[in-house]
């Protein structure tokens, strides 16, 4: 059975956005039209797809708002979608905004529509608990015709945080594993100064506070009292002036390549030997998933949905928020052991080929979609 399913989630970069709509891009790929309403282009829309829609949500500033309603704008062109294209499901991600501006398209518009609200964590763990959202992100939750989340994690988090029994199903990040794979990547080593008898690491974020870009740092610097190695740091955001600050005082300069924003992530997941996801606060990891694809083992924090990513021991392993000697220690073990190292590369591959394989999962929300129209 296909369906009409409307996608809403904030379009820039972000693992919310990307698991969105690489979601849709498989939906569409199995027969469903998807409809993204977003206020631009998801980014990872970066060619034409049969089957998939866009349509855009227009903020304007008036003088008389004070803020650009980008609620009430969004919810409005939800409830012109939902009636014209006849939808049968909406797909939010976050619970605020998006499922309270599904909710109120779901008000005014004529044709009946499902509400299927994911969370990824951010909407949970950081609005849970102010207080003054908390009871706007049950109301949005509970008002929803089925909720997910991440991980189960996160389910605990938001049973807690926001006190809702309302039931909450677990479907994890899944990858494109066409994508996320071992690739040839020439001669981007040498390009980059690695020597070939150099390890490297590699750590991506959008640099917020919550990914401690300082433990990596400080890690790395460790390792390399041990081993010469690399450090890649991919991304950007509001804490790396900071990093690039640490970097200098620890004298790091020519170990550590700060590349910035890339979207050729599988090449630069198949020169390096480890990730390190070092965050005090993560929901999942994606890209622990997608370093585990292209066969890269990941050191990561025992926190929120990573231990439920990383198999301590077989594909990475898990140290205490803020252990930098732990990590660096783990890293030093692992790279000192080629065979063991080899092992762990076949086993997060395999790890994600199993159990995030984007078949798998994408097979879940269709059975949740199903559930919620047909009832059963
Ligand atoms: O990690 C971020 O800062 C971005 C954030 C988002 O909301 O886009 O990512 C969250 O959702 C991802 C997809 O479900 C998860 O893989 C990330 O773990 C989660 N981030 C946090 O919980 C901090």
């Amino acid at each position: 059975m296909n369906y009409r399913i409307g996608i809403s989630c904030y379009p820039t970069v972000g693992g919310s956005g990307v698991v969105a709509t690489e979601l849709g891009k498989q939906l569409a790929g199995k027969g469903h039209d998807v409809h993204f309403i977003t206020s631009s282009i998801p980014f990872r829309l970066d060619r034409v797809y049969p089957n998939v829609y866009y349509h855009e949500v227009q903020v304007n500033q008036y003088a008389v708002f004070q803020h650009p309603p980008y609620d009430l704008t969004l919810a409005s062109k939800m409830a012109e979608v939902i009636d014209r294209e006849k939808l049968d499901i909406l797909h939010v991600h976050y619970a605020v905004p998006h499922a309270i501006c599904a909710i109120l398209a779901k008000q005014m518009a004529s044709h009946p529509v499902k509400i299927v609200t994911t969370l990824h964590g951010t909407d949970i763990t950081i609005l849970g608990v102010d207080r003054t959202l908390k009871p706007l992100i049950k109301f949005g939750i509970e008002t929803s015709d089925a909720v997910t989340a991440v991980s189960d994690n996160l389910i605990s988090q938001t049973h807690e945080l926001v006190q809702t029994s309302k039931k909450i199903q677990t479907v994890y990040n899944f990858i494109d594993e066409r994508e996320y794979r071992p690739v040839e990547s020439g001669d981007l080593k040498e390009r980059y100064g690695i020597q070939e008898h150099e390890a490297v690491f590699i750590h991506i974020s959008n640099f917020r506070p919550v990914k401690r870009i300082q433990d990596v740092i400080r890690s790395f610097s460790l390792i390399r009292k041990s081993i010469k190695a690399k450090l890649l740091l991919i991304g950007d955001g509001q804490d790396l002036p900071a990093a690039r600050d640490l970097i200098r005082q620890l004298e790091l300069e020519n170990e550590v390549l700060v590349l910035g924003s890339q979207k050729h992530l599988a090449e630069l997941l198949s020169i390096s030997d480890i990730m390190l996801l070092l965050s005090e606060k993560e929901s999942f990891g994606l890209v622990a998933l997608e370093a585990m694809a292209c066969g890269v083992p990941v050191i990561g924090t025992n926190i929120g949905g990573i231990p439920e990513v990383i198999r301590d021991g077989v594909t990475g392993y898990l140290c205490e928020v803020g252990d930098v000697e732990a990590v660096s220690k783990k890293a030093v073990q692992l790279l000192d052991d080629p065979v063991i190292h080899k092992q762990f590369r076949q086993a997060a591959r395999e790890d994600v080929l199993k159990r995030f394989h984007a078949d798998k999962i994408v097979a879940e929300y269709e059975a949740i979609y199903k559930h919620v129209i047909e009832g059963n």
